[in-house]
């Protein structure tokens, strides 16, 4: 670090070629993040320095985090006060860590737990195999890819103490059978984590009605992202339980701060994020996220027919806005789409297939440049 400062306009000048060197959303179809709505960002920078870490210095930011819960409950169908249930995290990583966290306390009667969820599980579930020590047990897909429910029974011993199921995988954005996952879970006494970090925002909006949140009566916690397809800025998360008693197993002892008790992973929290999330939910309401997701569906229908039109098959039947695209040689192509065209987009595990995100930011003229270009490649 330099001893003497340089002037506003030598940084703004830095900083403008450092965002330049970045990648505009344009082509990209790799991401799960946009351009957050206007309101989100102008919220977020009315709230800057508000830290949800000390909420009893920001009562007026803690009570906008109510609100929100309020919201995701009214989502989920969570009917039993989802204001004191839940909090606001930094993404679909902390909020999932968190969701575990808690069925660990909640049994520290059993020696070495283990919680069974399917192989499709987003890769934050091993941060926190890593960090609590608890055994996560994968189970393996059927030939639509969401979880087999044989395999998850097989998986079951006396130390397992929850399963996961996800609404919106991120590979293929498949939702896994919730309702007999909580069949499963309510005849053993078993937590049941729902990750709906990606199709938390989607599924409320579809015309399709899925059976996957609260209203499942073995459902304990759900992860719903705002940062996603909620178009907040981020950091942006949400977790959820069913009853409050689940937060307080997250509970650690904080001496000196406005408020005694924290349950967050992270101490300082970002009120910017809280901000923006209630800025937007109340200004788009479900009218404006419907229009939202119905824009990125027939996006996902143009892909897939203008891909079937070029002899590509979809590996599953897209359930959401998210298309993995049977392509020969798909890393080859994927290469070939970034050092040719600058396209971005990502590839599958298994099968190795294309991967689309439909994201809010791709419109229909982005999607004619892209087969176009696909079909220069296949
Ligand atoms: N759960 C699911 C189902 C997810 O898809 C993700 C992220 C998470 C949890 C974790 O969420 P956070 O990343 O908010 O902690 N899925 C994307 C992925 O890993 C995240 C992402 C977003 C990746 C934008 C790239 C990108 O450009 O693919």
């Amino acid at each position: 670090m330099e001893e003497t400062g340089i002037s506003r306009e030598h940084i703004l000048s830095i900083l403008k070629n450092a965002k330049s060197e970045d990648t505009s959303y344009d082509r990209v179809l790799s991401s799960m993040c946009t351009y957050p709505h206007e309101i989100a960002v102008l919220a977020h920078t009315q709230f800057i320095e508000a830290n949800m870490g000390d909420p009893g210095l920001f009562p007026g930011t803690y009570g906008l985090e109510k609100e929100v819960l309020k919201m995701f409950g009214s989502l989920l169908h969570h009917n039993n006060s989802p204001e004191k249930c839940g909090y606001l995290t930094t993404g679909g990583t902390e909020s999932n860590i968190q969701a575990i966290r808690s069925m660990v306390n909640a049994r520290r009667d059993i020696n070495h737990p283990n919680v069974v969820m399917p192989e499709s599980a987003h890769f934050s579930f091993d941060k926190v195999a890593d960090l609590s020590g608890i055994e996560i047990r994968k189970a393996s897909l059927d030939n639509t890819l969401k979880v087999d429910l044989n395999s998850v029974v097989s998986l079951i011993d006396d130390n397992t103490i929850g399963l996961v199921g996800i609404a919106g995988t991120t590979e293929f954005g498949q939702i896994d059978p919730i309702e007999s996952l909580s069949e499963i879970a309510l005849d053993r006494d078993f937590f049941l984590h729902v990750d709906g970090a990606f199709g938390g925002f989607i599924l409320p909006f579809m015309d399709m009605e899925y059976h996957y949140d609260f209203e499942v009566e073995g459902v304990t916690s759900m992860t719903i992202d705002p940062h996603k397809m909620g178009l907040s800025t981020i950091p942006s998360g949400g977790l959820l339980f069913r009853e409050p008693e689940y937060l307080d197993d997250l509970e650690i002892h904080t001496p000196y701060l406005s408020i005694n008790k924290q349950y967050s992973l992270t101490g300082t929290r970002s009120g910017a994020s809280v901000a923006s999330t209630y800025a937007v939910m109340k200004h788009l309401g479900r009218e404006g996220y419907r229009s939202v997701v119905d824009q990125c569906m027939e996006q996902t229908r143009e892909i897939v027919s203008g891909a079937k039109a070029l002899g590509i098959e979809t590996v599953i039947d897209p359930v959401m806005n998210i298309v993995a695209l049977n392509v020969p040689q798909a890393d080859d192509v994927r290469k070939k789409l970034l050092d040719d065209f600058g396209w971005h987009v990502s590839i599958t595990r298994n099968p190795r297939a294309l991967r689309l995100v439909i994201m809010p930011h791709i419109d229909n003229n982005t999607i004619e440049l892209f087969l176009a270009d696909l079909e220069k490649l296949v």
